[in-house]
């Protein structure tokens, strides 16, 4: 039967399932002269026909197939792998011979042993033991699939998934819950539903364990919480030893009585579990079986959950905190622990975090040199056990994402995908695969967009691609990226302006915001996230990537009138929250030299004089106003370099004093006079990439220059392997690499590796702030430049030879 015509009888009708198999074959002696119940099968078939028979004779519209236990692992462990097959058939094909019209399902439950942190089992080993089972049930054509009796969520998820993905027909997994309506492993209704309707499966329901008036009251809680078809098995009643003999309590009358309750609720199958037997079963029949399934409709969820939490963010408070501690990028002593696998940091930074009011945790383990694979599934299982809140699981390694989303008990967040199409490729299958959320970044492979517009459209993308993979919009959570207030001022109000518009096209996708990016290079960073916080949330923000430890109340008139891009330059900011003062009084310059005036002019950030102080040195005779601006400017620059590193200025100064210096070099530049000696050959500058210092290569550009080079200045942050093409297409003599951060200089290394490997016959020279000549040496450069003129001085070697 294909899986939409039973969902369409499910619609129309109430359907009747089977009673118990057990205790039945128990009740009979049938289990006499077997290793385990599902033998029978094979060795004796008229005995498990005996039972499908009376409960198709009593009304049963759906009979349970007798391959509860047929997985891989438990055959194997009772020697039956080899009658694996023939179990599956004949369970399957007896039911048919007694009545073509039954609903067969293929009955699917616990392995007996948990996967780890629980017990032994891997993910994989369970997943591939019920796959085996399931296509079993394929091929011999059940026409359902019923994973009944589950009690772990882990396992619930690998038993679902391999049904999913081995088995054509519709998926009901039923869990077995105590009266209050949690598992022996502690998982709740509502974190079954989550992790249940997140995967897809067509129907989800109750069973075992506990007495039909109990079972009801818990199936009225999926009934309120979901819109998916329920199922409700019950016992006869909780069993109790009776002259040494088990013996259920409930009688058919109150069996019916807690049926008809249930199906009040808008239950739309009912059976029967232990001690129910055909009698239960033909009243209930004669009770339900015409009667039409009740219309629920329940307003829409949005689940994230663990084993034993879960949280509708639609009904949560906004913004709900994702926890950024876990996360060792710049924290050296973290990572040492966890080079050597140590997880007390993560769990006592899960602890606390949770204890200052995260929501969700976020857990990022990306080392250096670690199998971050294996960490991360560590990590997770660590937290796990610790603090019961949802993961939001984060990294840039796909492989150990889609590992440590499968490890997950419940349903996570993934951080995240965003629209380079590489990525798209893979991670979106992943959240698709596992039903989990997926945070989206709206950047691709030219980075950030500086508009709202042109984030949207990468919004658009990604869902037109989400579509396309079959993962449900609402799955997708998007970030449209703060930028620092510092150096991207007017970025801030496109970020809100993207985030309104999201809110209005795609109301089903929820925000999310990594907040503290918002503060960068700026003092007193909680002030400005609060109150960006505050902003963000009246514009949708659902959720923030933030420290839970902060003060998340304040709203600052300060900060708020510098993020919404009226204080240029964080001019008042940073005279309410610094001790920063000017590095000399204004009126004070006119007394100084003009030398000593552009010092002070780029110290203190002031562009607005320097067209007057050049104009002055230009005018006064000086032979080389270029090599005196140089000179001023960058003992300027380097102070402001040390104030920076003591944090006496922060980003928006160092902004400032560069903006200062460009227009200083920018009129300067004009009064180099050109070598008209030298004939003109190319030279290829370029900031290596992730860097986006220039000052420095603009300089040698322009010194270069006046010696009659052609220069073709690629800008900054450049790709290796776009200087090596472009040396390709032009054979310059020489390419000239700049590069101020410790962090930037191994990617010179990168590209005179790829020019030797593409044999480009050209020199390559380096220099900037932390090059040295040692350090030219060793990735092989031809040559290392303290300033512009020793660059100019050694091409210009190159160029007579
Ligand atoms: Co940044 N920055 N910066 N910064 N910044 C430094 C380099 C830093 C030393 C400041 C500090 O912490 N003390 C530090 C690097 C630390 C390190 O790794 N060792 C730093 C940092 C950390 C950062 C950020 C990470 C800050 C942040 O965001 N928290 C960030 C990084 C951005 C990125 O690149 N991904 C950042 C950002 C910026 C601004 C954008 C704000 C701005 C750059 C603006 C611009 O370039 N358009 C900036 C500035 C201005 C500086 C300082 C203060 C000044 C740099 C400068 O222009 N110097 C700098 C402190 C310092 O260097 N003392 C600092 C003047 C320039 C003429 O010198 O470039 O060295 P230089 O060039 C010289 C020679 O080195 C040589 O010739 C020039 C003179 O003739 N030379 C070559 C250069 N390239 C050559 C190539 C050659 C030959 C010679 O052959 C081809």
């Amino acid at each position: 039967m294909n899986k939409q015509k039973f969902l369409d009888i499910l619609k129309s009708r109430i359907l009747i399932m089977d009673g118990a198999t057990g205790t039945e074959l128990q009740k009979k002696k049938y289990l006499d002269g077997v290793e385990i119940p599902e033998e029978i099968n094979i060795k004796f078939p008229e005995r498990i026909a005996d039972i499908y028979s009376s409960y198709i004779n009593a009304g049963s519209d759906i009979i349970l197939a007798n391959t509860f236990g047929a997985n891989l692992i438990r055959l194997k462990q009772h020697g039956l792998l080899d009658k694996a097959d023939d179990i599956i058939k004949s369970g399957i094909d007896l039911i048919r011979e007694i009545s073509s019209d039954t609903i067969v399902a293929g009955d699917i439950s616990s392995i007996g042993e948990y996967i780890e942190p629980l017990g032994s089992l891997t993910f994989d080993e369970a997943y591939n033991s019920f796959a085996f089972q399931v296509s079993l049930l394929q091929k011999h054509g059940a026409d359902v699939i019923v994973i009944e009796t589950m009690t772990e969520i882990k396992e619930t998820k690998a038993a679902i998934l391999a049904a999913k993905e081995n088995f054509d027909g519709a998926i009901i997994v039923q869990m077995t819950f105590s009266k209050d309506g949690v598992t022996v492993t502690g998982t709740d209704l509502k974190s079954f539903i989550a992790m249940a309707e997140s995967l897809g499966v067509d129907a989800l329901g109750l069973n075992c364990s506990i007495g039909s008036r109990d079972l009801a009251e818990l199936a009225k809680v999926l009934c309120v919480n979901t819109n998916l078809p329920i199922s409700f098995k019950p016992n006869a009643g909780i069993p109790v030893l009776i002259n040494r003999e088990t013996c259920f309590p409930e009688t058919k009358e109150e069996f019916i009585e807690a049926s008809l309750k249930a199906y009040s609720y808008g239950v739309n199958m009912f059976g029967g579990c232990c001690g129910t037997n055909p009698e239960f079963i033909k009243i209930l029949s004669g009770e339900l079986m015409n009667k039409a399934p009740k219309i629920r409709s329940v307003k829409s969820k949005y689940f994230l959950s663990t084993r034993t939490k879960t949280i509708d963010i639609n009904e949560a408070e906004k913004p709900v905190i994702i926890g950024e501690r876990i996360n060792p990028t710049n924290r050296k002593k973290f990572q040492e622990e966890l080079l050597k696998g140590n997880l007390s940091t993560v769990k006592d930074e899960a602890r606390s975090q949770v204890w200052s009011g995260a929501n969700l945790l976020d857990v990022n383990m990306g080392v250096p040199g670690t199998d971050e694979i294996k960490l991360l599934i560590n990590a997770v299982n660590q937290i796990q056990e610790t603090v019961s809140v949802p993961l939001c699981i984060d990294s840039s390694n796909s492989g150990a994402l889609e590992q440590a989303v499968k490890n997950c008990a419940g349903r996570p967040l993934i951080n995240s995908v965003n629209g380079e199409q590489a990525k798209l490729d893979v991670i979106l299958p992943i959240a698709k695969r596992y039903g989990a959320a997926l945070i989206a970044l709206t950047t691709d492979d030219n980075g950030i967009p500086a508009t709202a517009e042109k984030r949207l459209k990468i919004a658009a993308k990604i869902l037109n691609f989400a579509d396309r993979c079959g993962l449900e919009r609402k799955n997708i959570v998007f970030d449209y990226l703060v930028l620092s207030a510092s150096s991207s001022p007017d970025q801030i109000g496109e970020t809100l302006k993207a985030m309104r518009e999201s809110k209005r096209m795609y109301p089903e996708c929820k925000l999310v915001l990594g907040v503290s990016n918002v503060s960068f290079g700026l003092p007193s960073r909680q002030t400005i996230n609060s109150t960006f916080l505050k902003m963000a949330v009246a514009v949708g923000l659902d959720f923030a990537i933030a420290n839970p430890h902060e003060n998340w109340d304040i709203d600052d008139p300060f900060a708020k009138n510098l993020l919404e891009n009226k204080d240029k330059g964080a001019v008042k900011y940073m005279e309410v929250f610094t001790s920063f003062r000017k590095q000399i009084p204004e009126t004070e310059t006119e007394k100084l030299t003009t030398d000593k005036q552009l010092y002070f002019a780029i110290l203190n950030g002031n562009r607005d004089s320097v067209d007057d102080i050049l104009s002055q040195i230009i005018a006064s005779g000086d032979s080389n106003p270029f090599r005196t601006v140089n000179n001023n400017v960058l003992k300027a620059l380097n102070v402001v370099g040390e104030k920076f590193a003591s944090k006496e200025y922060f980003l928006p100064q160092i902004i400032m004093s560069a903006q200062a210096a460009q227009s200083a070099f920018a009129i300067v530049k004009a009064t180099l006079k050109k070598d008209e000696a030298s004939s003109a050959g190319k030279i290829i500058i370029a900031t290596v990439k992730g860097d986006m210092h220039d000052i420095g290569k603009n300089i040698v550009g322009a010194v270069l220059e006046s010696y009659g080079f052609d220069v073709i200045d690629m800008g900054v942050n450049v790709d290796s392997q776009s200087i090596i093409d472009e040396a390709h297409k032009i054979n310059p003599i020489a390419i000239g690499l700049s590069a101020l951060m410790t962090t930037t200089m191994p990617e010179m290394g990168m590209v005179v590796k790829l020019k030797n490997a593409a044999r480009v016959p050209t020199k390559i020279i380096v220099g900037g702030a932390a090059v040295t000549e040692k350090f030219a040496k060793e990735i092989g450069a031809d040559a290392y430049a303290r300033d512009a003129m020793e660059a100019a001085g050694y091409v210009k070697t190159l160029q007579k030879n």
